[in-house]
């Protein structure tokens, strides 16, 4: 029996939660996964970032080249980011209504702040989030403008620069519309076959993916070592997560009413891209097996995918958001009431909306743009740590959830951009290989 590509993640997931929890009650268990298990987890996520790049580069450059008219570009890129504007501006609002009805870090007991603090105050990861995020502060209001444009294209493709790689692709891609057909077709059909072989990998690489899963979720697992504050944090938790349930819902509905395709096709079909992003915790690693999905089993022309999901994965993090406009205002409910006030929330709207462009497609980088967040609304740095400290023992598994909802907005901005360019396709074939894909 033939088992569908999102099954067998789904078995790989379930399989590596439990084996996480057995490893976790046993001698050394917890070594054991992480020495022996957790490498083929990061062979995995190095795979995917492996074609990330080349796949962006192909994809964006055979695509913009097949558009043949460049006013189409404008079109696409203007309503690419109208949409990923308005979807992150529902996903705070939606993000700061729980949280202000709620009020989970209202009358949080003193002993379980002093507990939370104690252990998390100084930990090496909240440090470091901290650090980086003082990095991004030191930069200039412009810096994010400046960082588009790359110096050294080598550079840019060996650091994985992805937006320098966009504006890289898309510059070469129109200069290919301004010169003659005969002088383009060889750079052309050079991208076209990339395009096709970088593709191929993604089918191979995907073949590990239920195996890699398991490694990545007894990983997870191992990392909870502390249950009882885990609970303290539930109804925090729980916002977050009812918050980016109601984002998956808002997509669906925007499915269904503007390109009339089912909801549950389109859940279906994504499936694999959001199993991996839960897995993974990121964007940028998913994003190969996202374009995959959304060029063959969603129906979507390469020249709109190639763009929408490289420049959604990089600046449009509606997930991420949210999760940031719930936290700020829990860490102000539990530490900083006087910050509560309507004028900061609508700072958090603004702060957050750019925070998600600043994000790095990585895991936890929603933590680090949270200090940004808070800073912006004057919160005092002393208490910036004890801030982190409280949702730090959550991160993980949020990250997993936010990144689903990131995944999964790109996937629907770029099919309201195809149907709105007449580029999207009824009934998708995917490549008779692709026998690991339900068809
Ligand atoms: N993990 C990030 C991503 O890859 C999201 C986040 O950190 O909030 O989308």
């Amino acid at each position: 029996m033939k088992l569908a590509l999102h099954w067998k993640i789904i078995i790989g997931m379930i399989l590596g939660i439990i084996f996480g929890f057995i490893m976790n009650s046993v001698d050394g268990g917890r070594n054991f996964v992480s020495d022996w298990i957790a490498p083929f987890g990061k062979i995995f996520i190095n795979l995917l970032k492996l074609i990330a790049v080349p796949l962006i580069l192909a994809s964006l450059i055979k695509g913009i080249s097949d558009l043949k008219d460049i006013s189409k570009i404008k079109k696409m890129g203007l309503r690419t980011i109208l949409i990923y504007v308005g979807t992150t501006v529902v996903a705070i609002v939606i993000g700061l209504t729980i949280v202000n009805t709620i009020k989970p870090g209202t009358g949080m007991p003193q002993d379980t702040i002093e507990k939370i603090k104690m252990k998390y105050e100084n930990d090496a990861g909240v440090s470091d989030k901290l650090m980086k995020a003082s990095a991004q502060n030191d930069a200039g209001p412009l810096q994010a403008l400046v960082d588009i444009f790359p110096s050294n294209i080598f550079t840019a493709l060996g650091e994985a620069k992805m937006l320098q790689v966009i504006f890289f692709a898309l510059f070469v891609g129109i200069c290919l519309l301004l010169i003659s057909e005969k002088k383009a077709k060889p750079l052309v059909d050079f991208f076209d076959s990339l395009n096709e072989v970088v593709m191929k990998m993604v089918d191979l690489i995907m073949l590990f993916a239920p195996y890699a899963v398991f490694a990545l979720m007894a990983n997870v697992i191992i990392a909870f070592d502390d249950t009882e504050i885990l609970l303290k944090l539930l109804t925090y938790a729980l916002c977050v997560v009812f918050g980016l349930a109601l984002m998956i819902g808002f997509y669906l509905i925007l499915i269904k009413v503007y390109t009339k395709k089912s909801p549950l096709w389109f859940l279906n079909k994504l499936s694999p891209a959001q199993l991996l992003a839960f897995s993974t915790s990121s964007s940028a690693a998913t994003l190969p097996v996202t374009m995959e999905r959304v060029e063959e089993h969603l129906g979507v022309d390469k020249e709109v995918a190639g763009f929408v999901l490289p420049v959604g994965a990089t600046v449009n993090m509606d997930g991420t958001s949210l999760y940031q406009g719930i936290a700020a205002v829990f860490i102000m409910q539990v530490i900083w009431p006087e910050g509560l006030t309507f004028t900061n929330q609508l700072i958090i709207i603004a702060t957050a909306l750019l925070a998600s462009i600043g994000s790095a497609a990585v895991p936890s980088a929603g933590m680090v743009m949270l200090v940004i967040v808070l800073e912006s609304i004057g919160f005092p740095a002393e208490l910036l740590p004890i801030g982190l400290a409280l949702i730090f023992a959550v991160d993980r598994p949020l990250d997993m959830c936010r990144t689903v909802v990131n995944v999964t907005g790109d996937a629907t901005v770029s099919m309201m951009v195809a149907k709105s360019l007449g580029k999207l396709h009824d009934n998708p074939k995917p490549k008779e290989w692709d026998d690991n894909y339900e068809a």
